[in-house]
Order: structure tokens, then C-alpha cells, then sequence
């Protein structure tokens, strides 16, 4: 494939050598974390090794250095979704603790009988923080229903609107099904209405080039772990005036502007919502992951994954008895499937047995289980280092492990 030096990519890649159950290892599982090219991992010891130092606390050089490497992320960041400014990128635990953060926060503003549109096939994560919020007040979640094929049912999501709706909270992609959701259509809609929306980026900001302004997004969340980077860091994206209006997530050092007992006033954006000491050495890391993405080309990352996709599907559907979850026409790289009636921890097990790396159960996304009238699935996902030999491997295993179960 054009674009893609996939050796070169393979030899970034320390943990692909490792062997599992003496089989060398084909992993299928980048949807849960991507690998780390050794590029991050360097940055991690060079970072602990030369200038540990917190950030954003003092004149000394470390504490500089440090908090240099910390904003030129920020910069990166900015940059690789190209939101307008740096103000707008706040750097969370993932992307759960982002949407959380916007429940939190953003929830504050919201009052009894308001409601929130969410879809049947979003993770738990943008899911339980929205019925958290519904705890403490009355907040109604209204849901968009899925066709067979695994896209959203979009004239379903059209009249879902009221008055009352305060906001949309929808993934870009799902990590079950693989469904693309056309976020543009999906923000255009909901503006038509005054209602912003929180795009749930997790399982595309590594696989679709995201551009914040081009869609308009109002929020943006995302993991670093599941774009090549580490873990423990991710981005909350948010358009200034929504973050300029809501109140801090967390309280702590560096969220302040000024404390006192009878007063206390908060920092300017994006240090508002970055209480407490961050993952710092991580955030510095985060951006040789976005360099290794750039260096290869998001786009190029995109085509060659969904030849995977495809190469894999096709090979899939010459099995007996598949059951393929998730057939939309714009699909990211992740297909979730059944043999026959036969339990999905059993073929994940024998897969593993073999070698492959698969992810088992409800992902997280249990209404949507409940939807499809399963309790799970087995899910195979792509990243840039996985090749067709390796999808050979994995149909082998397949068929072996499904005559064996008979
Ligand atoms: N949203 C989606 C769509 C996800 O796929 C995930 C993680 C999250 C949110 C949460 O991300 P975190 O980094 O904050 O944990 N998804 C998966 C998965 O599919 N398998 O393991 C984790």
C-alpha cells in the first residue's frame, strides 16, 4: 500500500516480537489501547531522566523545561484537531474524565426536566456520567435508536428535539460496531436547535482526521492511550465561550486565580478545569504519539486500515455461521462478531490460545448489547502496525477454533 512503510512502522514496535502461548503474537485489540512506538517510550525516561520538575510552578529552569514540553503538547494537540486556540485544550485523565468533566460542569447549568440526547450504541462513558447528573437532579435522557445495519437512526434523532433538549452527547465512532456516525449532520441538526454537542472522539481520533472547526463541534473527548501515546492523558476540546461559561470541574493548585477564605477567583482557560499536578511527563510524551501519526499521515493510517477492514470482513463471511455485527457502509476499523450460538469468551479464550489478541464482552456498551439481543461479542480492531499476514493468521485461527467447537 502507498503511504504506508509498514516494516518500518512494525520496528517501532518493541511488544510486536513478544510471543503469547509460544505463538508469535497477532494483536487485534488497538480499540481498547493502541500500542507505543519507542519514540514515546524514550520520551518518557528522557523526560523522568533530565527534567522531572512540576509544571507551571515556579522560576526554576527544570520547572521551566517541564512546563515548556507540557504547553508545546498543548500546541500539538491544538494543531492535530485544529481548534483556534490553545485555551480550548484541557487536558483530562481520557476521555471519560472529559465527559465527565463537561457532566459535571456543564451539567451544573442545567436544570430539572431538561433533557440530553444520547444513542443506543455509545460506551458507557458517555452514558453513566449524564445519568449521575440525573441523580442530583431531574434530567431526562433521550435516545437515538439504531437500524439493523448499525447506523443511527437519524430521522428517529431529528425529532427527539424540544424544547428542553440542552444537549447532544454522541460518539464519532463505535467502538462495537465500527459505525462512522456523520458527526457534521449530526451538529448541524442539533445547532438548528441552539443545542451544543459533546462528540465522544475515542475510538476516531486516531483513524478519521478531525478538524473541531470544520465540524463545529462544541465539545471534543479523547484518549492518548488509544492514539499510540500513554496512558493516563487525554483532551477535552471545548469552543471557549461554552468553557468561559462553566464552572471549574475540580478545585486545587493551579485552578486559582487568587484564594482566600471569603473569596476565592479561578485561572483563565484552559488552567480553570486543570486542577492538581497532571501527568506531565505523559502530556510531554503525547506528542511524539501525534508526531508518529503525523509522520506517517492520518489519512494514509485511515485507507490502509480500512484495506484491513475489508480484507479481514471478506475472509470473515466465507465462515460458516458468522454473524457479523455492525455492516454500515462507512465502518472504522473495528468488526464485532458470533459463531453461530457459541459463547464469545470461549472463542476469545481459543483464540488466544493461538495467539490472537481479541477483545471479549459487552466493550462497555451494554444498551447496546441489549439492542442487538446479546450478551456480547468477540471484537477484532485494526491500528497502523497490524498487516494482512496477520489477518491471515487470525482467519486461520478463527476457522480452526470454530471446528473445534463444532
Ligand atoms: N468512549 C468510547 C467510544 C470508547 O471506545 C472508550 C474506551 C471510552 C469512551 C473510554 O475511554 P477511556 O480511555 O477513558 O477508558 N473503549 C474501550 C474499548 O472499546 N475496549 O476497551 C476500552
Amino acid at each position: 500500500m502507498e503511504g504506508i512503510d509498514i516494516a518500518h512502522i512494525r520496528s517501532q514496535f518493541p511488544i510486536l516480537n513478544r510471543t503469547v502461548w509460544n505463538k508469535p503474537l497477532v494483536y487485534l485489540d488497538s480499540a481498547a489501547t493502541s500500542f507505543t512506538p519507542q519514540c514515546v517510550v524514550d520520551e518518557i525516561t528522557r523526560v523522568y531522566t533530565t527534567c522531572k520538575a512540576n509544571v507551571h510552578r515556579g522560576v526554576h529552569s527544570l520547572s521551566q523545561e517541564a512546563t515548556d514540553l507540557q504547553e508545546a503538547t498543548r500546541e500539538c494537540v491544538r494543531e492535530f484537531i485544529n481548534a483556534s486556540s490553545t485555551q480550548e485544550i484541557i487536558f483530562t485523565r481520557g476521555t471519560t474524565e472529559a465527559i465527565n468533566l463537561v457532566s459535571s460542569s456543564y451539567g451544573r447549568l442545567l436544570e430539572n426536566g431538561d433533557e440530553i440526547i444520547v444513542t443506543t450504541m455509545e460506551h458507557h462513558a458517555n452514558i453513566v456520567p449524564w445519568q449521575l447528573l440525573g441523580s442530583r437532579k431531574r434530567i431526562i435522557l433521550r435516545v437515538v435508536p439504531i437500524k439493523k445495519d448499525g447506523t443511527l437512526d437519524l430521522e428517529a434523532y431529528q425529532s427527539l428535539f424540544n424544547e428542553r433538549t440542552k444537549l447532544v452527547a454522541v460518539c464519532h465512532v463505535s467502538n462495537v460496531l465500527g459505525t462512522v456516525n456523520p458527526i457534521k449532520d449530526i451538529i448541524k441538526e442539533a445547532h438548528q436547535y441552539n443545542v451544543p454537542v459533546l462528540v465522544d472522539g475515542a475510538q476516531a481520533i486516531s483513524h478519521i482526521k478531525v478538524d473541531v472547526q470544520d465540524l463545529d463541534a462544541d465539545f471534543y473527548a479523547f484518549s492518548a492511550h488509544k492514539m499510540y501515546g500513554p496512558t493516563g492523558v487525554g483532551v477535552l476540546y471545548g469552543k471557549k465561550h461554552l468553557l468561559k461559561m462553566m464552572p471549574p470541574y475540580q478545585g486545587g493548585g493551579e485552578m486559582i486565580g487568587t484564594v482566600d477564605f471569603k473569596k476565592t477567583t479561578y485561572a483563565e482557560l484552559p488552567f480553570k478545569f486543570e486542577a492538581g499536578t497532571p501527568d506531565f511527563v505523559g502530556i510531554a510524551a503525547f506528542k511524539k504519539a501525534i508526531e508518529f501519526m503525523q509522520s506517517i499521515g492520518i489519512e494514509n493510517i485511515a485507507a490502509y486500515e480500512h484495506e484491513l477492514l475489508a480484507y479481514a470482513t471478506a475472509e470473515m463471511e466465507k465462515i460458516p455461521n458468522m454473524r457479523i455485527f455492525g455492516t454500515a457502509p462507512q465502518k472504522s476499523g473495528v468488526v464485532s462478531f458470533l459463531i453461530g450460538n457459541e459463547h464469545h469468551y470461549d472463542l476469545g479464550m481459543l483464540l488466544d490460545k493461538l495467539g490472537v489478541e481479541v477483545r471479549t464482552g459487552h466493550h462497555c456498551a451494554q444498551p447496546l448489547m441489549h439492542a442487538l439481543s446479546i450478551e456480547g461479542t468477540v471484537r477484532a480492531s485494526f491500528a497502523a502496525y497490524n498487516t494482512r499476514e496477520e489477518i491471515d493468521v487470525f482467519i486461520a485461527a478463527l476457522k480452526r477454533v470454530s471446528a473445534m467447537l463444532g
